[in-house]
């Protein structure tokens, strides 16, 4: 076992969105066992690709113990967990495309994305890591840039040139 250091992004522009931010927060701690190690300030922003009311979001950084090796396996594994959470907390739409291909983003109640797995690059159908088009999301990189340690710029500097 060894721990993985990952960084997740919080976003919510339904009902009271501090309040699921942190409903969030305590949910994840359970699902992980252990306490989240460092958490953003709350910035608003206004939604990004789609029209709705503004967010809030965050950035929030774990540090879980996983097992060693298998490291998709792992990150599915966590994948599964935060979705789990939204659905706990209420949100029920599924992921949905246009005819190009581009997703079409809802208002919800709760958004848990994996921003980062430790040092991992991870693609497959149901996981991209890094996260997809990051550098081009204030919403994230703010907050991201708040609370990343040191390590995460070293290895991936280009998200923090
Ligand atoms: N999430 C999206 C798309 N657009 N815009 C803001 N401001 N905040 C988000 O969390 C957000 C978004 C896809 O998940
Ligand atoms: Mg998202
Ligand atoms: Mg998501």
């Amino acid at each position: 076992m060894g721990f993985v250091t990952i960084y997740f992004s919080l976003g919510s522009n339904l009902g009271i969105r501090e309040k699921n931010i942190v409903t969030a927060i305590s949910l994840m701690d359970k699902a992980f066992g252990c306490r989240c190690v460092t958490l953003s300030k709350f910035i608003e922003t206004k939604p990004m690709g789609f029209t709705g009311g503004k967010f809030l979001n965050a950035v929030a950084l774990y540090k879980v113990l996983m097992q060693e090796g298998a490291v998709e396996k792992g990150a599915l594994d966590v994948l599964d967990k935060v979705k789990a959470i939204e659905r706990s907390m209420g949100r029920t739409d599924e992921p949905e495309y246009d005819a190009d291909s581009k997703r079409i983003y809802h208002s919800r109640i709760i958004d848990i994305d994996i921003l980062f797995y430790g040092n991992e690059r991870i693609d497959n159908e149901r996981l991209t890591i890094p996260h997809k088009d990051i550098e081009n999301r204030p919403f994230v990189m703010v907050p991201l840039k708040e609370i990343a340690e040191p390590s995460l710029m070293e290895a991936f500097p280009e998200y923090f040139e």
